[in-house]
């Protein structure tokens, strides 16, 4: 492992936080790039409200020296916007209620007590939380386990990008279907249909230009199918990650499906692209080709049933403003974390401390790759 991330941050609370670890010296970052990956999550159909509050843009405080990384650790801040309406409900010191007037105090506690959760939402964090913890609100789970943390996820992603750009790696994604629908130019129109409910959908997360080699095939941990498989999965709601054929070539023969060997011009190549540029755990100069599934959003506008904690009566699950698909996000979010994972594995073969002598050693490495 080269590099390492942390965030921190609640959904309503002040800001999200990230710090990177162990980025080389000297790669310029171009700061217009990293916003507009925070923009383009932010966008899709299907996405709610809280989508106009915010207007996601990083703020670098450490580790970057005019405009280049200086190998410090790399820290930043999102801002919430909607914090504003959230000053009492997500205060981090004690509310002295002593300090206020009587009107005061009823517009405090109201404001809190109005954001108190004690029904969980069926397929959300909420009661496994609750369980975990014995918290006496559901909002300390639904906070953390928000989507939003995936706002710093993407940041951190982006810078990740820029860097491997030097190298020309390409880091794209696209809908491949949302719920039944596989059709792009109706995607807007399925999703009204359930503007009263919540939809899923999968996305194609697609790398160009990683050499051959990057990974492992010596040790499990290593492996970068499944390092991108973690990354991926523990964003929210996502339930399956494949690669290439993925699940198909659990119906295919092995002569019907894996991808012929050929040396022609110099290089080696293959004319099909069936294992998604990954063999034996490590890139095999293919495009790396990525399919991310996710389940619809728990939180519904007509509630499934569940149960109120303090009293165990079966009630409706608790509704508040969410989104009703957050596909196109997922994807901008997984085409983010693959990108750590690429940088890490790419800083792992590649490594030294400074751009300089990465340059040199990827030049030497990929001018070798046709030779054996
Ligand atoms: C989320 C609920 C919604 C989403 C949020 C994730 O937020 P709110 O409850 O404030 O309307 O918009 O996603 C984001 C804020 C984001 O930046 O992606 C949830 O419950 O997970």
């Amino acid at each position: 492992m080269a590099i390492r991330f942390l965030t921190s941050g609640e959904s309503h609370g002040e800001k999200l936080t990230g710090i990177i670890e162990g980025l080389p010296f000297g790669y310029e970052l171009d700061f217009d790039f990293i916003n507009s990956e925070l923009k383009s999550r932010q966008t899709g159909f299907g996405r709610g409200a809280r989508m106009q509050i915010e207007s996601d843009t990083i703020k670098i405080t450490s580790g970057v020296r005019f405009a280049k990384t200086t190998a410090s650790p790399l820290a930043f801040e999102i801002v919430n916007h909607d914090f504003k309406n959230w000053i009492y409900p997500m205060s981090i010191t004690k509310i002295d209620y002593d300090l206020l007037d009587n009107a005061q105090k009823t517009v405090v506690a109201d404001a809190v007590a109005s954001k108190k959760i004690t029904k969980f939402r069926p397929a959300h964090a909420d009661l496994s939380g609750v369980q975990k913890y014995g918290f006496d609100d559901i909002r300390y789970v639904l906070e953390r386990a928000s989507a939003r943390e995936t706002a710093a996820r993407t940041a951190i992603g982006a810078i990740c990008q820029n860097i491997l750009k030097n190298y020309d790696i390409e880091f794209s994604s696209k809908i491949i279907n949302i719920g039944e629908c596989f059709d792009s130019n109706e995607f807007e129109e399925y999703i009204k249909n359930f503007s009263e409910d919540s939809l899923g959908g999968s996305v194609e997360i697609r790398i160009k230009n990683v050499p051959a080699g990057i990974g492992s095939f010596v040790n499990w941990d290593r492996k970068l199918d499944a390092l991108l498989s973690k990354a991926i999965i523990s964003i929210p709601a996502v339930k399956s990650v494949e690669f290439g054929l993925g699940t198909e070539y659990s119906k295919k023969s092995g002569s019907s499906s894996h991808d012929e060997i050929f040396f022609e011009n110099g290089k080696y190549i293959r004319k099909t692209n069936n294992s998604g540029g990954i063999e034996g755990g490590m890139s095999n100069g293919e495009d790396i080709v990525i399919k991310a599934s996710m389940k619809p959003i728990p939180t519904l506008k007509k509630p499934l049933k569940s149960v109120e904690m303090t009293t165990h009566n079966q009630v409706e699950a608790h509704f508040e403003r969410s989104d009703v698909c957050a596909v196109h996000a997922m994807g901008v979010v997984a085409r983010n974390v693959s990108a750590y994972i690429i940088l890490d594995c790419f800083l792992d073969k590649f490594s030294h401390d400074c751009k300089d002598d990465i340059d040199k050693a990827y030049l030497n490495y990929t001018s070798r790759l046709n030779e054996v």
